[in-house]
């Protein structure tokens, strides 16, 4: 029930979304694109940022702060129907919460969308209307600032500076709120997904490093930095300022390592153990600063001691043991240690693998210390989830390579789940509601992700072929081999393949996958090595003696013992094994799409990019989306919501009328302007083909109002 308060708040906002159409499937021109795009810009210059497609939200980036994230208006989106209030973020997750306290059924929130469209902002609405709604309980509160927390710890270690986005998420997250019996949250888990470690070695110009390494260098501790053994100055260290990107005009660094340490503070990371984990990043800078020369025989040694002993110092390894084992390979041969000196080239490449593989270890590490303090607690009898996914979109760079193969086949799994369920819910109401419906062809994208990952002949099972095949295996041969299996694949081309056209726009170490959002050259460069993830292991085991709890516990023994006798598990198989699984978790759930929009490149507001818009909306299939509610009915709706508004319109059921809404429609829908094949009467809800139909009904009330209206006034003029 609203307030008058709230009744206000909502006349307003329903007013201000008269501008364009609040559900794209009430598009005249529904098939137009312009039709589309148009909508969405309307009602963004007037800060409507929030439209539907049916059920499924679009969010248009503001890139500025607007007032419709308050208490204010949490309370307006409880407890109220969908359709009953205009467009918002809350709206889903109302729905989705409700679903669970009503229902006790799992829900989901998948949220897509390119680099800087808002996803991560998105879940951070979702997150916060769940704390605002659910009731103050000591336990509870607890419960939802942990939640809460998590999230600028994960941002320090896990995002970045990029040329799209000042906070850009570098790794893929599933967040799942568990719920109790009544409705509070009372725990929480996340899964993270491949964080982009090259990234620690590596940034493009423009671009920095993970934000944690900037903000412990400017929390202005003297202490902890002489400690750590640390200048303040970011341009001492190599790993830093590769991108020539230092400091970022949108982030306060200082701030918000003070904001990250209560919030580890809130998440049960204590003292001592947040004193080794900034060691361990500490470690990781001074890693990067090792130089390696060429000597004379061909083999590495290092130019500046300095860092090795920082390194060993503050790890508590043996500093011999480890400068041994960057200038070295040691393998087993059949029971004998063969130690092998590396070149310059692969000395510097097994101190990057270290670098990557410490943090990326600490990154996960992380994750699951938050998971203990998030976890719900035994005692607890844990009812539904609700599962918010915020994973990386569709990337297309200029040079793009296995992260961006991996991530857009992600992408490609996610779209494939999209097509699957919402076909299949679309489905489903019809089977449930009893009505007859013709299905609607539309691009399936199941061909792209049998290319990738199928077994045994995907791109990604070739690839880890060609990484465990001993010899001479090369990223050439695996092209290759991709040439040889994949020559006339609708969607693979590479020089070799048979489309001349298209195979002449290649070099000879690129591929181009059609993903169904677009084209996507890889460079072949650096495939095999990066799917090998290879870090030797006489490095681990130097980090698995290392006194500091944090980074030995990153390095178990266990695994170094068993890396002898099993086949190294690739990480390309990894992430489709954990893509596979996050699919089932998504699958077993009641889904709801977000679906974020860029509206231009410059992070900047009042900026609509039409042509940009126009390709996001492509990709993100939101036209064949509209598509698919029209071939069916646009328009649907319990009969108790149908029934209060028109049943005026019928002289049989109104004033007064004493039946069910259902059979209140049935005698009510021969007064409205419809045909027999213009509706469906289904079990609990009228289903209307055309939302020009409704469009006319809406008239029709219109004026009738009219008309009492002018029969009040004369009444009113007569009697006076
Ligand atoms: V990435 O794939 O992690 O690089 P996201 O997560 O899609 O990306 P993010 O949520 O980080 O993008 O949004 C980018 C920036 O846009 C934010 O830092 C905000 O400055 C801005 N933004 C996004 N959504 C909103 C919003 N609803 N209101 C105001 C917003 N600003
Ligand atoms: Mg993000």
């Amino acid at each position: 029930m609203l307030t008058t308060n709230q009744e206000k708040t909502m006349d307003t906002l329903s007013a201000r979304t008269k501008v364009g159409v609040q559900d794209c499937v009430l598009l005249e021109d529904y098939k137009s694109m312009q039709a589309f795009v148009d909508n969405l810009q309307k009602r963004f210059r007037e800060d409507l940022i929030y439209t539907y497609i049916g059920p499924v939200l679009i969010s248009v980036n503001p890139y500025r702060t607007l007032n419709i994230y308050n208490d204010r208006i949490v309370a307006l989106y409880q407890n109220v129907g969908f359709y009953e209030v205009p467009p918002h973020i809350y709206a889903i997750a109302n729905t989705a919460y409700r679903s669970i306290v009503t229902e006790f059924r799992d829900q989901c929130v998948l949220i897509s969308g390119e680099s800087g469209a808002g996803k991560t902002e998105a879940t951070k609405k979702i997150l916060h209307y769940i704390a605002a709604s659910c009731p103050h309980t000591v336990k509870v509160d607890q419960v939802k600032k942990r939640l809460l927390q998590s999230n600028p710890i994960l941002e320090a270690f896990g995002n970045a500076k990029t040329t799209r986005n000042d906070n850009s998420s570098r790794f893929g997250k599933y967040m799942d709120i568990q719920f109790s019996i009544k409705g509070h949250p009372v725990g929480g888990h996340i899964l993270n997904y491949l964080l982009e470690k090259s990234r620690i070695v590596n940034q493009t110009t423009g671009e920095r490093n993970f934000h944690i390494f900037y903000q412990l260098l400017a929390s202005g501790d003297r202490k902890l930095l002489d400690h750590l053994r640390l200048h303040k100055d970011p341009n001492s260290y190599a790993i830093l300022c590769k991108g020539q990107c230092i400091s970022v005009n949108t982030i306060d660094d200082a701030a918000e390592f003070g904001e990250m340490r209560k919030a580890m503070e809130i998440c049960e990371i204590k003292e001592s153990d947040q004193m080794e984990l900034f060691t361990v990043v500490a470690a990781v800078m001074h890693l990067g600063n090792m130089k390696f020369a060429s000597e004379r025989g061909g083999s590495a040694d290092v130019m500046n001691k300095v860092p090795v002993e920082i390194v060993s110092q503050l790890l508590g390894c043996k500093e011999e043991k480890l400068l041994r084992g960057l200038l070295n390979r040691t393998i087993d041969v059949r029971g004998e240690k063969v130690v092998t000196p590396l070149t310059k080239e692969q000395a510097i490449h097994a101190r990057d693998a270290l670098a990557k593989g410490i943090y990326d270890r600490l990154f996960s590490w992380l994750v699951k210390r938050i998971n203990d303090s998030l976890g719900a607690k035994e005692d607890e009898e844990v009812k539904p989830v609700m599962g918010l996914l915020d994973i990386y979109g569709f990337e297309v760079f200029l040079h793009n390579s296995f992260e961006q193969f991996c991530i857009n086949y992600c992408n490609e799994k996610l779209q494939q789940l999209f097509i699957t369920l919402t076909l299949k819910s679309e489905q489903d109401e019809y089977i449930n509601e009893g009505i007859e419906w013709e299905p609607v062809q539309f691009f399936n994208n199941k061909i792209i992700c049998d290319l990738i990952d199928a077994k045994p002949v995907g791109i990604m099972a070739i690839l880890d072929e060609e990484c465990l095949r001993p010899g001479d295996a090369t990223d050439f041969t695996f092209l290759e081999k991709l040439a040889d299996t994949f020559g006339t694949h609708p969607h693979f081309v590479c020089h070799a393949t048979a489309e001349y056209q298209i195979r002449r726009t290649l070099k000879q170490d690129e591929f181009r996958i059609l993903h169904y959002a677009g084209d996507v050259t890889y460079k072949l460069r650096g495939f095999m090595d990066k799917n090998n993830d290879l870090l030797f292991r006489n490095l681990k085991e130097v980090i698995s003696e290392s006194k500091n709890r944090v980074s030995s516990d990153c390095f178990p023994k266990e695994e170094i013992c068993a890396d002898n006798k099993k086949r190294p598990v690739t990480a390309g198989s990894q992430f489709r094994t954990s893509l596979a699984e996050l699919m089932d978790i998504l699958m077993s759930k009641q889904p709801c799409y977000v679906r974020c929009i860029k509206p231009n490149n410059n992070k900047r507001a009042y900026t609509f990019d039409e042509r940009l818009v126009r390709h996001q909306v492509t990709y993100l299939g939101l036209l064949e989306n509209v598509r698919l509610r029209r071939a069916g009915f646009a328009y649907r709706r319990p009969y108790e919501v149908f029934f209060r508004r028109y049943k005026c319109l019928s002289k049989e059921t109104w004033p007064v009328f004493h039946g069910t809404a259902r059979h209140g429609t049935q005698l009510l829908v021969k007064y409205l302007p419809m045909k027999e094949d213009d509706f469906r009467l289904g079990e609990t809800k009228i289903f209307i083909r055309l939302p020009e139909t409704l469009f006319a009904i809406e008239d029709v009330l219109q004026e009738s109002r009219n008309r009492f209206a002018s029969i009040i006034q004369c009444c009113f003029r007569a009697y006076y």
